[in-house]
């Protein structure tokens, strides 16, 4: 059955990866993101390769204006969403709460937190007034701990999986499901963003183990999004073999 999903956070890594497994199950997708380019290039890509309709949305979630323009109004039967998949986020730096930097602060606290509830305030309603939806929330394994350095990103994402709880309380009534994901170590462009395009210093995150990957991830967000209609996968803790939580890891070391 043809499903209508909205993946925030399209251009790349999770985001991307749920685009293709949703399409590779005849969904039709609306996609969003700020790099048009990318958004265009996924687009063409999934209808040439999959047949699929999609309704590519360029904004910043950042912005409540341009949430509630983009998505407030969408043509034709596109507001009959089935799934939202609230994944666009990112870390920014990574030090001690006294050397860290406010406007870093402002970007992770602006996108996962303030963000994600702009879209899901604009789309719930759709949901509320049908009666029915999914609402999967991609936090983190840094909502569940916290660890040095990561203060303020762990606590956007702690926020994140409150939200999710909180959502369920108030959409129960509603028949609409919400599922929170909470992976570890996905090797994506995370890292490089957090590194602010270090490259060298965000690939050393995924050295000496085997990370998870996006396909890995999409995979975990579509079977949650595939059960039965009274079927609600609440929480998902996910991380790669070598993690046993945010602070352990199991590395290999490369011999000379
Ligand atoms: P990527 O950096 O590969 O993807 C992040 C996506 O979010 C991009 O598509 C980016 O699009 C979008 N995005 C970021 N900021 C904004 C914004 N202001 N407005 C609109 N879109 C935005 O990282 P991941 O795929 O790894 O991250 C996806 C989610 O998964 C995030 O919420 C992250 O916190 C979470 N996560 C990641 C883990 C990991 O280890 N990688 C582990 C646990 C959770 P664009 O730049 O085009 O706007
Ligand atoms: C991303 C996982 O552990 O790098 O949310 O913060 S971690």
């Amino acid at each position: 059955m043809e499903r209508t999903v909205l993946i925030t956070g399209a251009t790349s890594g999770i985001g991307e990866a749920a685009a293709v497994k949703f399409a590779q199950s005849s969904d039709r997708l609306i996609l969003t993101g700020r790099r048009k380019e990318r958004l265009d290039e996924l687009s063409s890509h999934l209808a040439d390769t999959c047949g699929t309709e999609v309704l590519a949305l360029c904004f910043d979630v950042r912005d409540r204006t341009a949430v509630e323009k983009n998505l407030g109004s969408l043509p034709g039967n596109w507001n009959q969403i089935d799934i939202l998949i609230n994944n666009a986020g990112l870390a920014v730096g990574l030090s001690h709460l006294d050397e860290g930097e406010p406007d870093d602060w402002d970007r992770m606290v602006d996108t996962n937190i303030k963000g994600l509830l702009y879209v899901t305030r604009t789309i719930a309603p759709l949901m509320v007034r049908r009666g029915s939806g999914h609402i999967i929330n991609i936090a983190s394994i840094a909502g569940k701990e916290v660890y040095e350095n990561g203060a303020v990103y762990c606590a956007t994402k702690h926020a994140v999986d409150a939200l999710s709880r909180g959502m369920r309380l108030d959409f129960v009534k509603h028949g609409i499901k919400v599922t929170n994901i909470a992976p570890g170590l996905v090797e994506t462009e995370f890292s490089i963003v957090r590194f602010k395009g270090n490259k060298e210093r965000a690939s050393a995150v995924y050295s000496g183990l085997e990370p998870l990957t996006g396909d890995d991830i999409a995979e975990v967000i579509h079977y949650c999004a595939s059960l039965p209609a009274h079927v609600c996968i609440n929480d998902v803790v996910i991380t790669p073999v070598a993690q046993a939580n945010s602070t352990t890891t199991i590395r290999k070391t490369i011999q000379p």
